[in-house]
């Protein structure tokens, strides 16, 4: 079976990559994830200067997935600039930098400077990290998402991408799309971020996990599953022409095909790839080709978005 993917323009080999913030901060975990068999790489969310991020223990791991309030630790956008830079692009697995400026000024100037840089990177914004003590996430304010993407469709004169937050109201997807429809460069739509500011408790301890934000996090893994292909499938029926990215709650072969069955393009991988390592992409592909081997299907086209309802 064929796990390829053609989208923006190019095609890439598989479907799988890793979500933003997990095995990418560093170049040696951009490098193993593009040694693996993930079909693509995308940077941790850049701000313009280095940030350090919240203090430990700010990721904590249960039995149904993960909580974090990790406060955008990075390296600075330029150092995710200089790591495009030298991307070896012939290697056909595209490179996505995810950028979340502590202001729209900030992520304008990244934009700028991406564009100015002239590199076939394609930027994912973020406008939903949860876990900065004292900021909202952009992607539930309206007003404000208007804005910041009138903006960007100034700063940067290619395709992008965004990264939402998930939403829990039809209205709210509805809202959300008609803002979203207004962009024809606006390419993709990741979805999901982490279930912002959940609480994980330890009995024993009588204590909270993580220590940022008293305890508040955003949660994935299993926890998300159902949320993130709630917001994949309306977003695919509300984005006609867009692209969807699935994001949540995949750690097997089946989570990847629910997820492109509700109507992903490509789908990422977080809290799985966190606790497994690179070598989940192999894995997660060889299961998600045996199922559609045993249904019959060819290729991702065959079911994309073919999901039925009674
Ligand atoms: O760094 C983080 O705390 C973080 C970010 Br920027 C994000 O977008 N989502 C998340 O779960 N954590």
């Amino acid at each position: 079976v064929d796990l390829s993917v053609t989208w923006l323009g190019r095609t890439m080999p598989g479907c799988l990559y890793n979500a933003s913030g997990v095995w990418c901060r560093e170049e040696d975990e951009l490098e193993a994830v593009r040694a693996s068999a993930a079909a693509a790489l995308i940077s941790k969310s850049a701000t313009l200067a280095p940030r350090e991020g919240n203090p430990e223990p700010r990721y904590h791991r249960t039995a149904l997935g993960s909580i974090n309030s990790m406060g955008l630790p990075n390296r600075g956008f330029a150092y995710y600039l200089d790591y495009a830079r030298r991307y070896d692009y012939a290697c056909g697995k595209p490179l996505f930098l995810s950028l979340s400026g502590m202001t729209l000024e900030d992520n304008l100037t990244m934009l700028r400077t991406l564009a100015a840089a002239g590199l076939p990177a394609i930027p994912e914004i973020n406008l939903s990290c949860p876990n900065v003590p004292g900021k909202p996430q952009l992607g539930y304010d309206f007003v404000a998402t208007t804005e910041a993407l009138n903006a960007f469709d100034q700063a940067w004169p290619g395709r992008y991408g965004v990264k939402l937050p998930p939403y829990f109201d039809q209205a709210h997807f509805a809202a959300m799309a008609e803002i979203l429809n207004r962009h024809p460069r606006l390419a993709f739509v990741t979805c999901i971020n982490s279930i912002g500011n959940g609480l994980v408790v330890d009995i024993d301890s009588e204590a909270v996990a993580i220590k940022p934000k008293d305890g508040l996090g955003g949660l994935g893994g299993d926890y998300v599953l159902p949320t993130a292909l709630a917001n994949v499938r309306e977003f695919y029926r509300l984005l006609p022409g867009k692209d969807i990215v699935g994001c949540g709650g995949v750690r097997s072969g089946r989570e990847a095909f629910m997820h492109i069955l509700a109507g992903a393009r490509a789908v990422q991988v977080g809290t799985c790839l966190y606790h497994e390592g690179p070598a989940a992409f192999a894995r997660i592909a060889a299961e998600l080709a045996e199922l559609m081997q045993a249904k019959g299907y060819r290729k991702l086209d065959d079911f994309r978005g073919r999901l039925r309802t009674l």
